[in-house]
């Protein structure tokens, strides 16, 4: 058994939920009216409420009590004064220094006039393509941005572009190519004119598989629809920490813009990988997204325990995961904007704690990390919410929704958050026997078919969920909510002692696809894997 789930605090949430499990939500609410005063917080414009989860007072004590045991303070000063609380990496994790005021230091060096001087290159850069003062070989403005990158270096920037459509420019539209699928750079190219495009090449490592191929490509593209070898310093730049690659690609190191082993490929899109967000939205927009993210780090590192919305949210998780059973979480964005908020979140948290052996090297034997998933509603409703109603898994949920729309038009807003409001609200208190049982009678229905119609529309609700509320969808609260998140994701790591900034798996992922590729380009009769794997790709030589 280790050290965590033998612990004081474990124990005693574990004998609280024995007692509390007796108690439906509807029972909660109805004993306690104020149930909503003291289980909800409200941050600037974003209003936070768990009263729609399975715990009292005394739940949030314990949990607190658990944070406390596992030294979550502590850890938090740990990772905002650049200790290299990445320990399998030997790294820092200080993306907070990329949107805060500083000074921060790294070995006793303030990182922060570098954080600011590529701050400068992406300003004047996003100003001279937003302006039309950098041209294409031809002497036309950029009208179309690429970005390639994977992971990391695409999931933030293409989520956060896509969340803050209404603020970008109607002169540049930015398309993004991550897959190594030719399906999706074709596709993309389709439509651009090379003279008018500008690649960026977003990679930390710049050796990673999918975009170095994708990167050729879209050289040789260039170069066979009319650019020259010339041109290319104008069309490509490289937002990368590894300036070696980046020379031998040939992009132009003026045309680089820097970031540092100390920035995690998720955690990176407030660093010069979000410069696609910059020429998208403008620079005075970054810098307000990253204003919302630098008062997130401020509550986070400044607000106790108990009134810290990163911190109870990951406690609420916790909760979820580790004692009341839930195997998945759903995070369900009232807001076609934050459609890709779920894949956005599914790397936050699944590649940070998605892990089986603790800091120390030793395996674990509680649940870390967890299945995250999620739709925009209302479409989810039309499709899994039957699962999540009447199904008999656990599984918890984020509600997200903007108290105004960004395209307000005739009552859409007001009935999107009707929804909202429905389904979290029957998820908790769900309908009784007794309630079907009126209703079907009211309809007249005969006694017979009522007893077999009965149990197919009860619901035993008892479902929890937390309702994330903001006044609207700007850059700064985008920024504020994604702070939100990673620290989230950290404080859960820490209660799991797991380091969150690694991702071996990814790692392994990155090297297997290398081995296979050599047997794939021969004519020979693969036999050196197991059967299936032989199997499979011989049949695949066959047909290619
Ligand atoms: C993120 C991961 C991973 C990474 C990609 C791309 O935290 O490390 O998703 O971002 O594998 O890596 P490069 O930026 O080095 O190409």
């Amino acid at each position: 058994m280790s050290t965590l789930t033998h612990s004081p605090a474990w124990n005693a949430l574990h004998d609280h939920r024995t007692i509390l499990s007796g108690h439906h939500l509807r029972d909660l609410f109805e004993q306690d009216e104020d149930r909503f005063d003291k289980f909800s917080l409200l941050f600037n414009d974003i209003l936070i409420d768990y009263s729609k989860q399975p715990i009292n007072s005394e739940s949030m004590t314990l949990l607190m009590t658990l944070a406390r045991q596992q030294g979550l303070e502590e850890w938090i000063r740990k990772m905002f004064r650049g200790e290299r609380v990445n320990n399998t990496e030997n790294r820092a994790a200080l993306h907070v220094a990329l949107r805060g005021e500083g000074p921060f230091h790294l070995d006793g060096v303030d990182i922060t006039p570098s954080v600011k001087r590529v701050l400068m290159q992406m300003d004047s850069y996003t100003q001279a393509i937003r302006s039309g003062e950098l041209k294409g070989y031809s002497g036309s403005r950029f009208t179309d941005v690429v970005n390639i990158g994977i992971g990391g270096s695409d999931l933030g920037p293409s989520m956060v572009i896509d969340a803050l459509k209404p603020y970008t420019s109607s002169h540049i539209v930015t398309h993004f190519v991550s897959n190594i699928d030719g399906t999706n750079l074709i596709e993309t190219l389709k439509s651009l004119n090379p003279e008018t495009t500008l690649f960026i090449i977003s990679s930390k490592t710049f050796t990673t598989q999918e975009t170095m191929t994708n990167a050729r490509s879209a050289r040789e593209w260039f170069i066979a629809h009319g650019g020259r070898e010339k041109d290319i310093a104008k069309h490509f730049i490289a937002v990368s920490s590894n300036r070696e690659e980046v020379e031998k690609f040939g992009i132009d190191p003026s045309n680089m813009f820097e970031f540092w082993d100390w920035v995690g490929g998720r955690y990176s899109l407030w660093s010069a990988i979000g410069l696609p967000i910059a020429i998208a939205i403008g620079m005075e927009n970054f810098y307000q997204l990253l204003d919302g993210a630098s008062r997130m780090d401020h509550h986070f590192k400044s607000t106790p325990l108990e009134k810290n919305l990163p911190v109870i949210l990951a406690l609420i998780g916790i909760w979820q995961i580790n004692f009341c059973g839930a195997t998945t979480h759903a995070v369900l964005p009232y807001d076609q904007s934050l459609h890709r908020l779920p894949a956005y979140l599914q790397q936050i948290e699944m590649e940070s704690n998605g892990k089986t052996a603790d800091r120390d090297g030793r395996s674990v034997d509680y649940s870390t990390g967890v299945v995250l998933w999620g739709e925009p509603g209302t479409n989810g409703q039309h499709a899994f919410y039957q699962l999540l109603h009447q199904g008999n898994q656990i599984i918890s949920s984020d509600f997200l929704a903007p108290c105004q729309s960004q395209n307000p038009i005739g009552n859409h807003h007001t009935l999107l958050m009707a929804n909202f409001f429905a389904q979290t609200e029957s998820l908790m208190k769900g309908r009784t026997e007794s309630e079907v049982r009126d209703e079907l009678v009211s309809q007249g229905m005969s006694s017979d078919a009522l007893e077999k119609l009965l149990p197919h529309k009860i619901f035993s609700g008892n479902r929890a969920s937390n309702s994330i509320l903001f006044k609207r969808l700007d850059p700064q609260t985008l920024g504020s909510l994604l702070a939100m998140y990673e620290h989230k994701v950290f404080v859960q790591s820490v209660i799991w002692n797991v380091n969150p900034f690694d991702q071996w798996g990814v790692e392994l992922g990155k090297k297997l696809a290398g081995s296979i590729l050599s047997e794939l380009k021969g004519d020979s009769h693969v036999t050196r894997y197991d059967s299936s794997s032989n199997g499979l790709i011989n049949h695949f030589k066959k047909n290619c």
